[in-house]
C-alpha cells in the first residue's frame, strides 16, 4: 500500500507539497516557510546571556544525549551515555569501562531515543535524567548537577528496549518494554514458529527516592506482539502505565506488510499497582535471566555487577494487572494529556488520532465491558473507552505532546507537520509545515501536569536543501515553533547532533545554580588519588607500572620519567589539582591507543598504555588552560624489555 495513495484532499498544499518532495527525493524546496516577521527576536539571546530553557535531545544512534539551550538553540554540551567519547574518556577511562558491562560483553554503543525528565507530583524535578538504550536493552539515568551519566541498567528478557524509560508521576519507576518479541527466556527455535514461541515482556525498574538508583522490579510476561511507545499515567490514571502494542497479527517476515493487516491493533493499559500488590502476594515467578547493573560510586569510579532471578508475572495470574484497549492502527505513540484523563494514540497508519479516556476504561472495567480475553488479559470493547477521534489528522500520525490550553500537538511524519487540536471537541484548529518528517515533537514539560506552552519544537528526520550540504550525510534538526497565539509560527531552525528522536526541556531556572563546578580535591576518594605535589610517584609491581601525576597550572608532576620499559603496563594516574571552575586538564601520550583524558578539577582520571618501542616520547596537556598551557608537557624514557633501567622522576623544588 502507497501511503501517498492516501493524501486526503484536506491537507494544505504546503504540506502535501513536503510529502511528495520528501517521498520524490527531489531536492528542490517548497515555498521557503519560516522566520515569521519577529522571529529574529524571539530567539535571539544577547551575547554573555543566558537561554531560558535547557533541552536535552536523545542522540538516537551516536548513543549519547546533547543539551540545548532555548529559544537560541545553541548546543551546550554532550554527554556521553552509551557510547564511548574518546574526548572525555568516556568509556576508556579505567574509571568509566564499566559502564558498558552488559551480559553480552563490553557493548560501548547504542541507540538511545527517549530522554525523561525525573519527576515530584508529576512536575519536572531537575535530578535526573533517565534515557533508554534502544538496542541492547538498557536505561541509563545522568545526574543533572554534573551532568554525568552516573548509573545504567540493563533489561533482561528484552530485545530494543524502546518504549521507556518514560517516568512515572513521582519516579517511583522507569517503564521498558521489548520492542521485538522474541522466545522469552531465550532458546533455539525455528523463526516460523514465531506464534509458539515468541512472546513479548514490560517491566518497571523501582527509582531510589534518594539516590535515584535503579532495580529491576518486576516484569510482565506478554503475548508476542511488539510493544512500542509508552506513558505513564498522571493524577487519576496515576498507578498505570501505557503501551503501544502493534504486530498483533504476529507477524515474523515483511512486517511492513504482514503487521500491517488488523484495523485495529492495542493500547496495554498496565495497572503497576495492582502488579505490586500480586508481587507482594508472591505471584511472580523468579526467572534466571543474567543482566548487567553498572554505577559510579562516591568516589567518581564505575563499578558492574551481574544480576539474575527478576520477578516476571503471569497476566493469567494476577487479574486486574493489564488490559488491551483496541486502537487504530498499528499505533506508535502514546501520550497522556496533563489531566491525566486523556490517552492519546498515534495510529501511523490510521486516518483518524484515536483518543482513549480513562474515567471511561474504569468504568467498562467496573462492566466487564470486554471483547475478548487475550492469554487472560482482558479486550475492551472500543466504543467503551474510546472518548474521541481527531479527524485529518494529516498523514501518519506518530506522537502529541500537550500545552496548558488544553490543546494537543501531533507531530505527523508523512505529511511533514504538526497539527494543533483541542481535547474539548477534537477539531484540529492549526497545522503548520516542518522541513522534513517529523518524528517526535516536543513542549516543555509537555509530558506533566503543566506544561510550558510556549514553544513546540519539532524534531525532524530529513533535512535535505535546509542548510548547505555536507556530503551524502546531512544534519538532522530541531525546528523551534511559537505557540503562545492562535497560529503556531516557525521562529528558528538548528542542527542537531545524531538523531533527535525525543528531547525533552526544563526551565533553566530550576536546574541553572544546582551545577556542580569542581570536584572536592579533599573529598576525592579515588584509590589513585594523588592529593599534593609531594606525593607524585612512579611504582613499579612485575611489569605494571603505576604513575601517580599531579596536573596544576601549568605543569604535570612528576615530568620527567625513566625506567619504564617496552611491554609494561604502565597506568596514568592523573589528578587535576586545581578548585578553579572550568579549568580542567588534559593529558595525552604519544601511541595511546585508547583515548586522551580530560581531568576536571579536582577528579583523578586514569589511562592505561603499553609502550611498544624503546625511545623518549612526550605527554602533554591537551586543554588549553593558561598563558603556558603550551609549555605543559613532559617526557617518558622507554628502555627495551629486560635493560633493569631503575625507575626515577623528578620530585618537586
Ligand atoms: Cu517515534 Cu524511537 Cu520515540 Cu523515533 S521513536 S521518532
Ligand atoms: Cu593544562 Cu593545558
Amino acid at each position: 500500500m502507497s501511503l501517498l495513495s492516501l493524501v486526503p484532499r484536506s491537507l494544505g498544499r504546503v504540506g502535501l507539497a513536503a510529502a511528495l518532495v520528501v517521498s520524490s527525493g527531489c531536492a528542490k524546496s517548497a515555498t521557503p516557510v519560516g522566520g515569521s516577521g519577529d522571529a529574529a527576536a524571539r530567539v535571539y539571546v544577547a551575547p554573555g546571556q543566558y537561554d531560558e530553557f535547557y533541552m536535552f535531545a536523545s542522540g538516537g544512534y551516536s548513543g549519547q544525549v546533547s543539551v540545548y539551550g532555548l529559544p537560541s538553540g545553541r548546543l551546550l554540551r554532550v554527554i556521553p551515555v552509551f557510547s564511548q567519547d574518546a574526548e572525555k574518556a568516556y568509556g576508556y577511562s579505567e574509571q568509566s569501562k564499566p559502564m558498558f558491562n552488559t551480559s553480552y560483553g563490553f557493548v560501548p554503543w547504542d541507540d538511545s531515543h527517549h530522554p525523561s525528565l525525573s519527576k515530584t507530583d508529576g512536575l519536572n524535578d531537575g535530578r535526573w535524567l533517565f534515557i533508554n538504550g534502544n538496542n541492547t536493552p538498557r536505561v541509563a539515568r545522568i545526574d543533572l548537577a554534573e551532568m554525568n551519566t552516573k548509573e545504567i541498567i540493563e533489561i533482561p528478557n528484552a530485545a530494543g528496549n524502546h518504549a521507556s524509560p518514560f517516568v512515572t508521576q513521582g519516579t517511583e519507576y522507569v517503564v521498558t518494554a521489548t520492542r521485538f518479541s522474541v522466545p522469552t527466556p531465550q532458546k533455539d527455535v525455528p523463526i516460523s514458529t514465531y506464534k509458539e514461541n515468541f512472546t513479548g515482556q514490560i517491566g518497571f525498574v523501582a527509582v531510589d527516592p534518594n539516590s535515584g538508583k535503579m532495580s529491576l522490579a518486576f516484569q510482565i510476561h506478554m503475548p508476542g506482539y511488539d510493544y512500542d511507545l509508552a506513558r505513564p499515567g498522571k493524577g487519576p490514571s496515576h498507578g498505570w502505565a501505557f503501551f503501544t502494542t502493534y504486530n498483533t497479527e504476529q507477524a515474523n517476515t515483511l512486517k511492513e506488510r504482514n503487521a500491517s493487516q488488523n484495523d485495529k491493533d492495542f493500547v496495554t493499559a498496565v495497572n503497576w499497582k495492582q502488579a505490586e500488590q500480586c508481587v507482594a502476594q508472591g505471584k511472580a515467578k523468579t526467572w534466571p535471566t543474567r543482566y548487567a547493573h553498572n554505577w559510579v560510586d562516591e568516589a567518581d569510579v564505575a563499578h558492574s555487577e551481574m544480576l539474575t532471578g527478576q520477578k516476571v508475572l503471569e497476566p493469567a495470574d494476577c487479574p486486574g494487572m493489564v488490559y488491551f484497549l483496541p486502537t487504530p492502527k498499528s499505533p506508535h505513540g502514546v501520550d497522556v494529556d496533563p489531566t491525566g484523563e486523556y490517552i492519546v494514540g498515534g495510529g501511523k497508519l490510521a486516518t483518524v488520532i484515536p483518543v482513549h479516556s480513562f474515567s471511561k476504561m474504569q468504568k467498562a472495567i467496573a462492566e466487564n465491558a470486554f471483547e475478548a480475553a487475550i492469554g487472560g488479559i482482558p479486550v475492551l470493547k472500543y466504543e467503551a473507552v474510546n472518548y474521541c477521534e481527531v479527524a485529518n489528522p494529516g498523514l501518519g500520525p506518530l506522537h502529541d505532546e500537550f500545552d496548558d490550553k488544553g490543546n494537543v500537538y501531533t507531530s505527523v511524519f508523512i505529511s511533514s507537520e504538526i497539527v494543533k487540536w483541542n481535547l474539548k471537541d477534537c477539531k484540529v484548529v492549526d497545522r503548520i509545515p516542518v522541513y522534513y518528517s517529523i518524528g517526535h515533537l516536543m513542549v516543555p514539560g509537555g509530558d506533566t501536569r503543566k506544561p510550558d506552552g510556549k514553544y513546540v519544537i519539532a524534531l525532524n528526520k530529513i533535512t535535505k536543501d535546509r542548510y548547505l550540504p555536507t556530503g551524502p550525510e546531512l544534519a538532522q534538526s530541531a525546528q523551534l515553533i511559537d505557540i503562545s497565539g492562535d497560529k503556531m509560527k516557525m521562529l528558528l531552525d538548528f542542527p542537531t547532533i545524531g538523531e533527535p528522536h525525543y528531547a525533552q526541556a526544563i526551565l533553566a531556572s530550576a536546574i541553572k545554580d544546582k551545577q556542580m563546578k569542581t570536584f572536592s580535591l579533599a573529598g576525592n576518594k579515588d584509590p589513585f588519588v594523588t592529593r599534593t605535589e609531594k606525593d607524585a610517584r612512579v611504582e613499579r609491581k612485575g611489569n605494571v607500572v603505576h604513575i601517580y601525576m599531579t596536573a596544576v597550572r601549568s605543569h604535570f608532576m612528576p615530568d620527567n620519567i625513566e625506567g619504564i620499559e617496552v611491554g609494561d603496563s604502565v597506568y596514568w594516574h592523573v589528578t587535576n589539582l586545581e578548585q578553579d571552575w572550568d579549568v580542567p586538564h588534559g593529558f595525552a601520550v604519544t601511541g595511546a591507543n585508547n583515548s586522551e583524558l580530560l581531568v576536571m578539577p579536582g577528579q583523578t582520571r586514569t589511562i592505561a598504555w603499553v609502550p611498544d618501542r624503546p625511545g623518549v616520547f612526550p605527554f602533554y596537556c591537551t586543554d588549553f588552560c593558561s598563558a603556558l598551557h603550551q609549555e605543559m608537557q613532559g617526557y617518558i624514557r622507554i628502555s627495551p624489555r629486560g635493560t633493569g633501567v631503575q625507575i626515577s622522576f623528578n620530585t618537586p623544588k
